[in-house]
């Protein structure tokens, strides 16, 4: 049968550039959706990083400019891999040329940000999706499933844990990531954002927050990143850091539930730990990205002098996703989580939805992030909703 070509635009081609190119390559290997993803081509503004990065990534042709993007007739999807400063602007256009749109995360910088970009995908029709990629672990998913049929019974707790290390040296150069005019947030939005959006997608939404944010380190050498989560520093200019290395917050949930959470690229020996547990009345669960194909389960109607937490594997037909790959015990891997992503992207513009998590859960993730941090500067529990979609 002759599937749908999904054209793909892909705006910059860094760290995330790579892991979407991956997964756009990928994903025919291992899913039948609706309609599949043609890699047509990638813009950047350095004319010889762009078109390294085309060959490299497997992109048809290139650009140096993202508007000519949104210009051309033979590109059907916008995909925004740029740093947070770039994504309202980028989407804003793409919805209004008429394009679906996939944007990495945070969404926005600001929740007004954020609102715009909703009210223009809704305004053109297209399609929008944006990349919480962790919750498309197969161990992810099948903990909602867990907690859809109610096998944790009511939910009680959520403990979030976002840690990583790679800035902790003070001579680490001041990039990007770090920088308030184009990341918004430092810990909060870029790695805080991920498990916020996971308890979203596992409990439910956020109530109230009460939080606080820290810079421990407040003049760096000013650099740039060289891939990965890698930088250098340009010479010897010193530069402020005007974005959070670690932000806690505690949180209640619409249901109830309560929500201790902490993000911090000051935990030494974490290099990517991102975690939750979660209790509920028959139950709790624990997972953990660093052994991603993992879910701890403790269920209380387990029998007594048995009961514990077990470890399931999650690489069978009924853990949603993993059928698609090996056979069980046969683990997948970070990459893997945006190739199950994509998939649902591409099912959702074959049928005309939008997939979760789309921009409307992007608008209120933003505004939880945003309850935090007015939090930190009044010291304040802030109620999620006053800060208005
Ligand atoms: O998923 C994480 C991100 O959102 C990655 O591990 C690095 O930290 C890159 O950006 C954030």
């Amino acid at each position: 049968m002759h599937k749908n070509r999904i054209r793909v635009g892909m705006i910059g081609y860094k760290f995330m550039g790579k892991a979407h190119s991956h997964a756009y390559r990928d994903l025919p290997f291992f899913f039948d959706t609706e309609a599949v993803p043609v890699q047509q081509a990638v813009a950047g503004r350095d004319r010889i990083g762009v078109e390294k990065a085309a060959k490299q990534l497997g992109w048809a042709s290139f650009e140096t400019d993202w508007r000519r993007l949104l210009e051309r007739d033979d590109i059907d999807l916008i995909d925004i891999v740029t740093p947070n400063n770039l994504h309202a602007e980028i989407a804003v256009a793409a919805a209004e040329a008429g394009k679906h749109v996939v944007c990495e995360k945070p969404l926005a910088m600001t929740v007004d940000q954020a609102r715009r970009m909703a009210e223009a995908v809704h305004k053109a029709g297209t399609v929008h999706m944006f990349c919480h990629n962790y919750r498309f672990a197969p161990a992810v998913q099948f903990a909602k499933k867990l907690i859809d049929e109610g096998r944790l019974g009511r939910i009680y707790h959520i403990r979030g844990q976002y840690l990583q290390d790679w800035i902790m040296d003070p001579q680490f150069p001041l990039v990007w990531r770090q920088r308030k005019e184009m990341t918004g947030s430092g810990a909060l939005g870029d790695i805080g954002a991920h498990m916020l959006d996971l308890a979203r997608f596992l409990v439910g939404e956020f109530a109230d927050v009460v939080g606080m944010m820290e810079t421990f380190i407040k003049k760096r050498p000013v650099g740039e990143m060289s891939g990965g989560l890698n930088a250098r520093a340009d010479g010897g200019k010193m530069g402020d850091v005007d974005v959070d290395d670690a932000s806690a917050f505690m949180a209640r949930f619409e249901n109830g539930a309560l929500g201790v959470f902490e993000a911090t690229r000051f935990a030494g020996g974490n290099r990517n730990g991102n975690r939750f547990e979660i209790n509920g009345e028959k139950g709790s669960i624990r997972w953990d990205l660093e052994n991603m194909n993992d879910l701890e389960v403790y269920l209380e109607e387990d029998e007594a002098g048995l009961q514990g937490f077990r470890t399931v594997n999650c690489t069978e037909e009924e853990h949603p996703y993993a059928g698609a790959y090996w056979p069980p015990g046969h683990i997948i891997g970070y990459e893997h989580t945006f190739i199950n992503l994509f998939s649902e992207l591409m099912n959702g513009i074959a049928g005309g939805y939008s997939p979760s998590p789309n921009f409307e859960d992007g608008l209120r993730n933003q505004m939880v992030l945003e309850a935090v941090e007015k939090s930190a500067q009044s010291g304040k529990w802030i109620r999620v909703s006053d800060l208005k979609p």
